[in-house]
């Protein structure tokens, strides 16, 4: 462990606070803060005059290594979590897959194993369960209560492979909200879309743009709310991912004026871009293919309402890397698996480096959020809705030292060559941003300072997470 660090004189954000003060981080975690204080020679001091002081990013989807179909994220613990790390994010939640031949037990232990040796900054995991039964059920009590795993993800996509059926989506419901923890679902009516990829591909259509075209927003609107009424009937919260379309917010908007704990993620490249990047043949698309698709301008115009107004609570990135090159770095089953049929581009596109400085260019530069929600969005809220606050989501006493300075007067263009993630393309290419990332801390040890990588490999820990805190 690093000895004692002061940061002077920084602008501390949190969600809720925004004030000049001194920041003194010892033993891991923020020690104390204060005004002029005095420090012995001990303390290593740093001037943030003029810069923001945040709690680190707390990104709750991401996927390194995953298993997605036949291809793997491109992505190692190693190389993601450095990413991150250099995005400004010190906690990320990544998935554990149950499998035909693996349990939720053995797959959490599973990515552990994996994880465990590579990570630079602090992880935990959410559990993908694709089938429910007794066995599963009672594995699922004792990840909740013995290992630290309070999360579960299900779809309602991708039928004959990661599809569960709402009998047992309403089961995982009512088990894992009674014992407080939270089912996060991917909304969209799996068996209607493979149907329409089906006559897609009869008909000839054979390129990227039909990803878009095959997963229409009304389709996410009608799963979403599928899940809110399980959900409703189990008494249990809910959180959707991914949400891209105005489609499935507005069913979580009345769901919410209800009364009914619905949370809900965007993710930024819902926010960056919208379905005109599909007007065309081009195989550089592929780019784009991520699940859901991107949407209209008109949706994007909720997407941000819904953020300012607390009805989207959380931007996590799903960052889900896929290289447009195949055997870039080794890699093989990237994107150009699916070079005569969309329906085999793997679902996914990076960004868990760019998630803080685009949306605080597109967010609070340009008058979408305050600086406190852009906090809340992106630390506090993800960190309280999955147990892991007040450890990580804010800067507090007592709280892991685990924190961000950005300068928001500088800018920075984007190269993917100069990201740390091993994918070989990013969405916003060539594009500068303002605002910039200068020094992250994890638990006190400075691991990001400016261009320079002062991390490791296995110092991440696993954090076990507690109940949700949903309101
Ligand atoms: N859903 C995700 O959350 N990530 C990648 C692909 C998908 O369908
Ligand atoms: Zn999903
Ligand atoms: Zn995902």
């Amino acid at each position: 462990m690093s000895g004692p660090t002061l940061i002077r004189n920084g602008r501390v954000i949190t969600a809720t606070d925004d004030y000049i003060a001194d920041v003194l981080m010892q033993d891991g975690v923020i020690h104390a803060i204060g005004r002029d204080m005095a420090v012995g020679e001990d303390v290593k001091v740093i001037d943030a005059r003029g810069l923001y002081v945040l709690p680190g990013g707390v990104d709750t989807h991401v996927h390194m290594e995953n298993v997605v179909g036949p291809s793997i994220t491109c992505d190692t613990f190693a190389s993601g979590t450095k990413a991150a790390a250099f995005g400004g994010t010190t906690t990320v939640v990544d998935f554990a897959l149950q499998t035909a031949q693996d349990s939720v037990l053995g797959a959490i232990a599973r990515a552990q194993r994996s994880a465990e040796r590579q990570v630079s900054i602090d992880y935990s995991l959410h559990c993908i369960v694709t089938r429910v039964d007794k066995q599963v059920l009672a594995d699922v009590r004792h990840a909740m209560r013995h290992e630290g795993v309070t999360s579960f993800k299900m779809f309602m996509a991708y039928p004959g492979v990661m599809m569960a059926d709402d009998a047992a989506i309403f089961q995982m419901l009512r088990q894992v909200g009674a014992d407080g923890g939270m089912v996060a679902l991917h909304a969209e009516n799996g068996t209607v879309i493979d149907l329409l990829i089906k006559e897609a591909l009869e008909a000839g259509h054979t390129s990227p743009r039909y990803h878009a075209l095959t997963r229409p927003a009304l389709m996410e609107g009608e799963a979403t709310h599928r899940g809110i009424r399980l959900a409703e009937l189990a008494e249990a919260p809910i959180y959707f991912v991914h949400v891209s379309s105005n489609e499935a917010l507005k069913h979580i908007v009345t769901a919410r004026d209800e009364g009914i704990p619905v949370f809900a993620e965007t993710c930024p490249h819902y926010l960056l871009f919208d379905d005109s990047v599909y007007d065309n043949d081009s195989f550089e698309t592929a780019k784009y293919v991520m699940t859901p698709p991107l949407r209209t301008r008109d949706d994007q115009k909720h997407l941000w309402r819904a953020l300012r107004y607390d009805d989207l609570q959380v931007i996590a990135t799903d960052h889900c890397p896929f290289c447009m090159k195949e055997n870039h770095l080794g890699y093989q089953l990237q994107k150009q698996r699916g070079k005569d049929d969309f329906s085999q581009i793997p679902n996914g596109a990076p960004g868990i480096e760019t998630r803080l400085v685009s949306l605080f260019d597109i967010g609070v530069m340009q008058g979408q959020l305050s600086l406190n929600r852009f906090v809340q969005l992106t630390s506090t809220t993800p960190a309280k809705l999955f147990g892991l606050f007040p450890k990580k989501g804010t800067i507090a006493v007592g709280s892991d030292a685990d924190v961000v300075i950005f300068d928001p007067n500088a800018t920075q263009t984007i190269h993917a060559h100069e990201l740390h993630s091993h994918c070989d393309y990013t969405l916003l290419e060539g594009r500068t941003l303002r605002g910039k990332v200068e020094k992250v801390f994890l638990r006190g040890e400075l691991i990001v300072d400016g261009p320079t990588w002062l991390g490791r490999e296995g110092m991440g820990r696993f954090v076990p997470r507690g109940e949700v805190r949903a309101f």
